[in-house]
């Protein structure tokens, strides 16, 4: 894996893809374990954007499939090289665009931070092929290069479908103007899970310290556990009395525990 052209891509084109990032078992193990919420993904319609796929978010309360992939080092380092030492997992997701769905609507994911644009990069986005993208199936669309404009860009601006094979991943900048393409396919579905990082010293997407239960925390390795939050960031941001607030945790569950066994 090339990681400096990979970062040179995210930084002046706004994405990259690294094509064999998963070898096909793990894809394989992935969509086995993943099959439950994969079958439990539906579909909405609206007015405004017609049948839409529905996410499913907060996936490390609901299964420990993805834990691996996430501490993954080839991974942590594409996300260090272009965030820096300092960053987290914002939220993370299995996205499954079905038959029908129609595209996204073209945003940005960084709009959450009242920013002016061009910025320096806050969010690294990801996205893991567990079926080949293509552009029937509902490949990502991006507007090359879009992450250093100063304005929205236009809903019927050209695109870029990102077609990779399956166990390719595609990282892109925040900034990014994007979507999820349309499933004009009749039976194929784009499984994929997506992987969102953050600099560390802004709130994440979803809240991992609510959305993740605190039996679960404590079971997860120490790299997971201070990937979604529990750490001391910047010399103390995040601390309860000065300490990581993994201890917290770990107190109040003993005294639950002792609680439970008194009554
Ligand atoms: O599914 C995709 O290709 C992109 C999804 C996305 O951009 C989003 O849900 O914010």
């Amino acid at each position: 894996m090339n990681v400096q052209r990979v970062v040179d891509e995210v930084r002046e084109e706004g994405f990259a893809v690294v094509p064999d990032f998963l070898d096909e078992m793990t894809v394989e193990r992935l969509r086995r374990d993943l099959a439950p919420i994969f079958d439990d993904i539906g579909s909405r319609s609206s007015e405004d954007f017609g049948q839409q796929t529905i996410h499913t978010h907060n996936l490390l309360a609901k299964t420990r499939a993805v834990d691996e992939v996430l501490v993954d080092d080839k991974l942590l380092t594409l996300i260090e090289a272009i965030l820096g030492p300092d960053f987290q997992i914002s939220g993370v997701a299995a996205m499954r665009p079905a038959p029908g769905d129609r595209r996204q609507h073209m945003h940005r994911d960084d709009g959450h931070y009242p920013i002016p644009y061009p910025h320096p990069p806050l969010i690294v986005n990801t996205l893991i092929a567990l079926d080949p993208f293509t552009v029937e199936n509902g490949a990502t669309e991006v507007v090359p290069r879009s992450h250093l404009l100063t304005d929205k860009v236009d809903q019927d601006k050209p695109t870029v479908s990102v077609e990779m094979p399956l166990g390719g991943l595609l990282l892109w900048d925040g900034a990014l103007w994007h979507r999820g393409g349309g499933n004009s396919t009749e039976d194929s579905y784009r499984r994929s899970i997506n992987l969102n990082f953050n600099l560390a010293w802004l709130k994440q997407r979803e809240n991992q310290f609510i959305g993740v239960p605190p039996e679960v925390v404590v079971a997860m390795p120490e790299k997971l556990q201070a990937l979604i939050g529990y750490k001391l960031t910047n010399f103390g941001l995040g601390t309860v009395d000065y300490r990581n607030p993994i201890e917290t945790v770990k107190k109040r569950l003993l005294e639950s525990e002792e609680i439970r066994s008194a009554v």
